[in-house]
Parts: C-alpha cells; sequence; structure tokens
C-alpha cells in the first residue's frame, strides 16, 4: 500500500522522530523520567498516529527497524538528561512473542552505553497474552539487568488481576479511563483507591495517566498516588523541548 511504502520510506531515511511525554511527582510537578511516543509526519500524507503506523509496521515486518531507530533516538535524548532521570519506552505485541527481543533491548542498551536501571519497558496485557512463556522470558531478562518492567494501560485488559499474579513486573500505569473520570464519577476513585491498596501490598509503583486538569492531580494526591503524567504537566514534545526543562531549572 502507498502508506506503507512511505513507512518503509520514512524509516529508512530515520524520518520517525521520537517524542517525549514527561512522567512527574504529581505533588510538585517535578520531573522523573519521560515516556517516549513516536511520532511520525509525512510530507505528502501529513501526521500519522502511532496507533496506526505502529499496527502497519508489525503487520508489514518492519517493527524491528522502527524500533531500534526509535529506541537508539531516544537513548541519545536520554543521555543529556540528568543522571536521575529514566527513560520509558513502549514495546509492542509482536515483539513480546519474538524470542529475540529481549536480547535485542540489551544490545541497543550497552551499545548506546546506557545505564539500564534508568530504562522503563512499557507492555500491555495484551502483548503478553499471546505468547505468555516468551513474554515472561523476555520480562525476566530485561528484569535481571535492573530494567524496570511495566504494566500498561492497567484496567482495561482482561483478567488484570491474574496477570499480576502470574507475571513480575515493577510499576502499573493506571489507564487514563479511570483518571478522566475523577470528580464526575464515584466509582473511578473507588477502583483507584483499590488500586494503590493492592499495589502497596504487592510492592508495585504506580502511574496514574491521563491527568488533565488540577483537579484531577489534586484528587489522585489525596487518593495517596504520587506519580503521573498528562496534558496538564506536559504533553509530548521533541527532544529540544525535553532539555530545555532542565535548562529552565538549572
Ligand atoms: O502518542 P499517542 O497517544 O498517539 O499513541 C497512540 C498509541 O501508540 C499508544 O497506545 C501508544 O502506546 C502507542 N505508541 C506510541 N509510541 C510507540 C512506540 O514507540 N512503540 C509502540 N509499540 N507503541 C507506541
Ligand atoms: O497506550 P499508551 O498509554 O502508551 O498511550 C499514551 C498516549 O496517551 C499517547 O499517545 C499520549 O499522547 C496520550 N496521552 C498522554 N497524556 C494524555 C492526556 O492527559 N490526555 C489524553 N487524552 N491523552 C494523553
Ligand atoms: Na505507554
Ligand atoms: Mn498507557
Amino acid at each position: 500500500t502507498q502508506i506503507e511504502q512511505a513507512l518503509r520510506k520514512a524509516i529508512a531515511a530515520e524520518e520517525i522522530e521520537a517524542h517525549f511525554q514527561p512522567i512527574v511527582d504529581i505533588r510538585t510537578g517535578a520531573i522523573q523520567g519521560f515516556e517516549c511516543l513516536a511520532r511520525w509526519t509525512d510530507p505528502d500524507l501529513g501526521p500519522i498516529s502511532p496507533g496506526v503506523f505502529i499496527p502497519l509496521a508489525e503487520q508489514a515486518n518492519i517493527i524491528d527497524s522502527l524500533t531500534k531507530l526509535l529506541f537508539v533516538k531516544a537513548l541519545e535524548t536520554a543521555k543529556a538528561w540528568p543522571s536521575d532521570v529514566f527513560l520509558s519506552f513502549n514495546l509492542s505485541s509482536l515483539q513480546l512473542m519474538d524470542p529475540m527481543t529481549g536480547l535485542a533491548v540489551l544490545a541497543m542498551l550497552s551499545k548506546s552505553d546506557f545505564n539500564p536501571r534508568r530504562v522503563e519497558i512499557e507492555i500491555t496485557e495484551t502483548g503478553i497474552m499471546s505468547d505468555p512463556e516468551t513474554a515472561q522470558r523476555i520480562i525476566d531478562e530485561m528484569r535481571a539487568v535492573g530494567i524496570k518492567v511495566l504494566l500498561d494501560d492497567f484496567g482495561t485488559g482482561q483478567s488484570s488481576l491474574g496477570r499480576l499474579r502470574d507475571f513480575s513486573f515493577d510499576k502499573l500505569k493506571i489507564d487514563r479511563s479511570f483518571v478522566s473520570s475523577l470528580g464526575e464519577d464515584p466509582q473511578a476513585e473507588h477502583i483507584i483507591s483499590a488500586i494503590l491498596y493492592m499495589c502497596k501490598a504487592l510492592k508495585l509503583d504506580v502511574i496514574a495517566e491521563g491527568i488533565e486538569t488540577a483537579e484531577q492531580a489534586e484528587k489522585l494526591v489525596e487518593l495517596g498516588c504520587t506519580t503521573g503524567q498528562g496534558f496538564h504537566f506536559g504533553r509530548p514534545a521533541d527532544a529540544q523541548t525535553t532539555l530545555s526543562y532542565f535548562r529552565d531549572a538549572a
């Protein structure tokens, strides 16, 4: 297809960009890390969402080269951040079915000479479900070198609790659908409280995503959630913009 051809060209020309959204201490706004989010604007087709081109790259069997390109760019950017700021990176479902993924991630890290302890890898339940054994092996390989593994979009998949029991994660991201109904729907508040309680017992860190208002941020702090991301704190922006956060603070 036209878009697949364009994507192949964009990868070869390294035109897919890594953008970054801040992950902050909700109480102070202090930056703890950034999530890398892929961005692509084709000269003819215009901006294309990763929700479209990531699945396309999977179908076309070019997800590995796309990921490698993005990860290398993201690591280059992350090297310029203060050494306590982490990089969070998404792996797609197909990559969790590929036994080589763990090694590939480790190889890119050592080639970039980047401390694995500053890296978090985000995966989804859907990603784990197709081939749980392979996914578990990849998770173990990454955690063995100090990479943190994070379960993304928690609360939206199926049998989430079983997943927490069977797999080892370091962190969990509360899906933004819960955060967006805070203040309107009392149920959302109860669910977030329950997730926080459970994570404390399971010794899992929690990140709330999709925080769009000061009210949502305040509510989360009240409930005991201290880390989050969302448009209220910062939109995904290019590499240059991430550096200005630290220049301004200095
Ligand atoms: O940034 P945005 O909200 O448009 O992202 C849409 C979807 O694409 C989200 O589910 C996000 O996790 C996913 N996504 C963004 N960047 C990447 C990436 O680099 N790799 C993978 N696998 N998914 C990504
Ligand atoms: O699937 P994942 O959670 O990785 O998706 C991240 C996506 O969420 C990114 O595409 C990002 O642009 C989007 N996002 C980040 N913060 C907010 C927010 O506050 N509100 C909304 N609606 N989307 C957000
Ligand atoms: Na994510
Ligand atoms: Mn998410």
